[in-house]
């Protein structure tokens, strides 16, 4: 019997401001499997160096690190996951410029997986949510601790257009048990778009002095958060309970990352074939805190709800991404269509589809998201206008250019005609001596043959004298 296993990317990615430690946050994740490949911009950065926005843009699969697959039986899929790594927002001081690479980067994943199959729509992709190499499945949104800034909602609300969300409170080493309370029920609140209801929402502990038996809700992030559609990612209650979320271990999950590692010697725990498992683990002068420990982080939890390959969690998460990859095939053909590349089955014959840009969808996105926020649409609108009048710039230097070209060429172009003006004076000349010669040649051939002709006359004359005096003599 043929056994066939259809491979399934699960490609997770991480987002968020700059310095949040998504970078240190994989290197925990994956501590402990067998890595495939791990792209060189993520091998070759330092510990706590910042992810390189020229190495993103440059090869966004160098910041990308892929797990060996795994083969499941029961579900006869085999699955690979991976982690892409992004330079943190904060790098370029236009905040626009950040959305719009993010948003492009994922635009432009989702074209790679069309090229190769559709965007996992083929008929041999025959499990829905399989077989889609490159599109990102999740995005795991770094929120900072203690304090999301608007732009963190406009920037999840952006990305939650094109793949599923799910916001992670980083550095939770820094909060109070009670303040991280209080924190993940204000991003509920948001989440939630004020709604008090939530299926999720763990029970809320009283502080000292909070309103309605807690922190006072944040108003401006909630209707933010309203005017923006947004919409995060949840996971079902079963699945949470499956991977003992609950109670206060509830979404959104606050993790601790670390980069200092304890080696399996010093934990006391055998390694792998011989190798070593880093334990990650942060040292304070009051104690320790370990990442990969459920009391200490909800690390453990979403990697559980991630890459627990025979988790439901994953499954949902595929079909969630196969149905994006849906819309993203048809928003796609229309472009193509209206680029001519599209027939309206498919690609047109003959087309191919190199040089189609994606900037239509990105300022689509972008533009959808920000419908609301009028400032950040003036940004972009003013971004487009900034990008007409470089545009316009650059076609008026180039049509200088051309005309310097024109005028440089007309000038070699007359100073042609007057060389071949006096080539041509030369040539006439130079044919006024030819004639003059040739005339000269017959002339000499002229002489030359009466002078023949005079010198078999003497010969012949000679001859008969000498006949005549011979005569003579005889007689
Ligand atoms: N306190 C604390 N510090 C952390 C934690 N995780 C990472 N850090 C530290 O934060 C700093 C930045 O971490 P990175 O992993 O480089 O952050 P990043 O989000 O990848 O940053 P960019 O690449 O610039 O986007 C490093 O010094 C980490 O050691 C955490 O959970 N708690
Ligand atoms: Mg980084």
């Amino acid at each position: 019997m043929v056994s066939l296993a259809y491979p399934t990317y699960v490609n997770i990615m991480l987002y968020g401001e700059s310095g949040l430690g998504k970078t240190t946050c994989i290197r925990n994740l994956i501590g402990s499997w067998l890595v495939q490949r791990c792209g060189s911009g993520f091998s070759a950065a330092t510990a706590g160096a910042k992810t390189s926005l020229s190495a993103f843009r440059a090869d966004p699969d160098s910041l990308r690190i892929q797990l060996a697959p795994i083969r499941d039986a029961t579900s006869n899929l085999e699955m690979h996951f991976s982690f892409q790594d992004m330079p943190g927002w904060g790098d370029d001081i236009n905040l626009v410029n950040s959305l719009k690479t993010v948003v492009h980067f994922l635009l432009k994943q989702r074209q790679r997986d069309y090229r190769e199959n559709r965007a996992g729509q083929t008929e041999h992709c025959a499990v829905p949510g399989t077989m889609m190499r490159h599109g990102i499945t999740v995005c795991l949104y770094f929120v900072p601790p203690h304090r999301a800034k608007p732009i963190d909602w406009i920037m999840m609300a952006a990305i939650s257009k094109l793949v599923a969300v799910i916001p992670v409170i980083a550095k939770a080493d820094t909060f109070t048990d009670q303040e991280l309370a209080d924190f993940r029920q204000e991003l509920l609140q948001v989440i939630h778009h004020g709604s008090s209801s939530s299926s999720s929402s763990p029970p809320r502990k009283s502080s000292p002095g909070a309103v309605d038996g807690g922190k006072q809700q944040p108003p401006e992030a909630v209707g933010l958060a309203r005017e923006l559609c947004l919409e995060t990612y949840s996971f079902r209650e079963r699945d949470l309970a499956m991977v003992g979320a609950d109670g206060s271990r509830l979404p959104p999950f606050a993790i601790v990352a670390s980069q200092e590692l304890l080696t399996a010697q010093q934990v006391g725990q055998p390694g792998l074939e011989g190798g070593e498992v880093g334990q990650p683990f942060r040292q304070y002068r009051w104690g320790t805190a370990f990442p990969l420990h459920r009391g200490h982080s909800d690390l453990v939890i979403l990697k559980q709800l991630l890459c627990g390959h025979r988790n439901l969690a994953v499954h949902d998460l595929l079909q969630d991404s196969w149905r994006r990859a849906f819309t993203f095939r048809h928003q796609y053909e229309a472009l193509l269509r209206r680029a001519g590349r599209c027939d309206g089955i498919g690609l047109a014959p003959g087309q191919s589809l190199g040089g189609v840009s994606l900037q239509p969808l990105v300022d689509e996105v972008c533009c959808s998201t920000c419908g609301g926020t009028s400032e950040l649409q003036d940004k972009l609108r003013s971004e487009e206008a900034k990008r007409t009048l470089t545009d316009l710039s650059r076609a008026r230097e180039a049509l200088a250019r051309s005309a310097a070209v024109e005028q440089e060429l007309h000038q070699q172009v007359k100073t042609a005609g007057r060389e071949a003006d006096s080539l041509r004076g030369q040539l006439q000349a130079a044919s006024g001596v030819i004639e003059h010669l040739r005339a000269e040649l017959e002339e000499a051939r002229a002489s030359r043959q009466q002078k023949g002709k005079l010198a078999a006359w003497l010969a012949k004359d000679k001859q008969q004298q000498q006949q005549q005096s011979q005569q003579q003599r005889s007689r």
